[in-house]
């Protein structure tokens, strides 16, 4: 069978099953086709895109100006790695710092390693700026965290599904309830060794849990207090998602180190990264830390083409906007529904909590239902459902997402 060959979506998910590992359970529908808000499945039916791969896709499927930036310097240049320069990574750099206002960037791939990057980083300054003896720092975490898929991260996660029969596991972190500020004081006051608190401004694979307003400004303000580095893990939050650039911005904190991945290249090619100011970034030297593809042109490119639509295009105030009548809508639906407990979120990154067990197939039955419908989504932890749309949606086109959403829960109401 040629590689190319147009497939049925049956053939599709049957090739899948036999020749790839099952370390996923899509939801099924076989898509070829995306342009801004909208995807299309292979019998050519369209949907509205309400995932965008887990935020990565923020600036619309396909964005010309994306694309473009990536196939001109794909034609020019693809790849030096680290050894040489290139004449793209710098002003890549330079155009990042300028635009999250730090002084340095260290480029990575996929989010799981600027997470990586950030804890080595963490514990080099631990070690050389604070002056714990070596090996003996902590990292604080938040019960379920969701910062990737390495053996480190799942080290830390508590979903038994990501980390069971993956040991041993890496020792260094401590583990405290999220939106706990008691919690946090207590974890470092009690332990001189803490090097830095990771945290996810807003926990998206624990069912978009937003945490009490100025949770992070606080906590912010304890890591002061105890000389211990902010660091947030913006990868799913960040690039305008929740209605500012990033979500540390609803409160005006300044991460001493920032994780960004995700959307940060529109979706279009793997581009992470972590960004610190000197005093902190300054601990990594020639040799420490690294990769073949991290900072290479094209990503440079797609990064640079990526962040500027998302100024150009003013796609953070788009997001506070629309997210806000989508709440709205749905909080009005719901006071006389009894099938959704609630729905929560910032800006486009929402959630609904399904009047049903976490262990019940309601909230994957509404997602196939929402499908026949032509909007997709897909659930979280059984009984919470994601709605995650591309920020470059107009409000017309949020209003009939609205209408499928509602006509589809009407289906399950009893
Ligand atoms: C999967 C969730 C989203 C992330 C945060 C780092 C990473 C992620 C805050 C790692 C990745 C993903 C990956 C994807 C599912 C997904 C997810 F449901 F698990 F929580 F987005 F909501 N930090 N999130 O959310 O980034 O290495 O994947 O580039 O299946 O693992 P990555």
């Amino acid at each position: 069978m040629a590689v190319l060959e147009t497939l049925t979506s049956q053939q599709a998910i049957e090739l899948e099953n036999k020749y790839g590992a099952h370390n996923y359970h899509p939801l099924p529908v076989v898509l070829n086709k995306g342009e801004g808000v909208y995807v299309w499945d292979v019998e050519g039916k369209r949907y509205y895109d309400f995932l965008s791969a887990y935020s990565a896709v923020n600036q619309g499927h396909c964005h010309p100006k994306i694309v473009n930036a990536m196939t001109a310097q794909a034609k020019t240049l693809t790849l030096t790695s680290r050894a040489f320069y290139n004449d793209m990574l710098g002003q890549y750099e330079k155009f990042a710092c300028d635009f999250f206002e730090y002084d340095k960037l260290l480029p990575m791939n996929t989010g799981a390693e600027a997470v990586e990057t950030a804890l080595k980083i963490c514990r080099k300054w631990a070690y050389e700026v604070k002056g714990i003896d070596e090996n003996e720092a902590d990292i604080i975490v938040c019960e379920n965290n969701f910062h990737g898929r390495t053996t480190t991260i799942i080290s830390f996660s508590n979903d038994p599904v990501a980390r069971k029969n993956f040991g041993p596991y890496t020792k260094g972190f401590v583990k405290i309830e999220y939106d706990n500020l008691e919690a946090l004081e207590e974890a470092l006051k009690a332990n001189p060794n803490v090097a830095g608190f990771l945290v996810e401004p807003i926990q998206g694979e624990a069912g978009v849990y937003v945490p009490t307003e100025s949770y992070l400004a606080k906590a912010k303000a304890l890591c002061e207090k105890y000389n211990v580095l902010f660091i947030a893990d913006e990868v799913q939050t960040g690039i305008a998602r929740t209605g500012k650039l990033l979500a540390v911005d609803h409160e005006n904190v300044k991460p001493d180190i920032l994780i960004l991945g995700k959307a940060l290249s529109g979706g279009v090619y793997p581009v992470s990264a972590v960004l610190a100011n000197n005093n902190v970034m300054n601990v990594i030297k020639p040799g420490n830390h690294g990769s073949t593809f991290g900072g290479n042109p094209v990503a440079a490119a797609v990064a640079m083409a990526a962040l500027q639509v998302v100024r150009d295009e003013h796609l953070a105030e788009n997001a506070e906007t629309l997210g806000e009548l989508f709440r709205n809508k749905l909080n009005e639906y719901i006071k006389h529904s009894s099938i959704v407990k609630l729905v929560r979120g910032k800006g486009l990154l929402n959630a609904i909590v399904i009047n049903d067990d976490e262990d019940s197939d309601t909230a994957w039955n509404i997602c196939l239902a929402l499908r026949d419908n032509g909007l997709l989504a897909k659930p979280t932890h059984g009984n919470i459902i994601r709605f995650a749309p591309p920020l470059v949606m107009t409000e017309p086109q949020l209003l009939d997402c609205v209408s499928i959403i509602i006509k589809t829960l009407k289906q399950f109401e009893d």
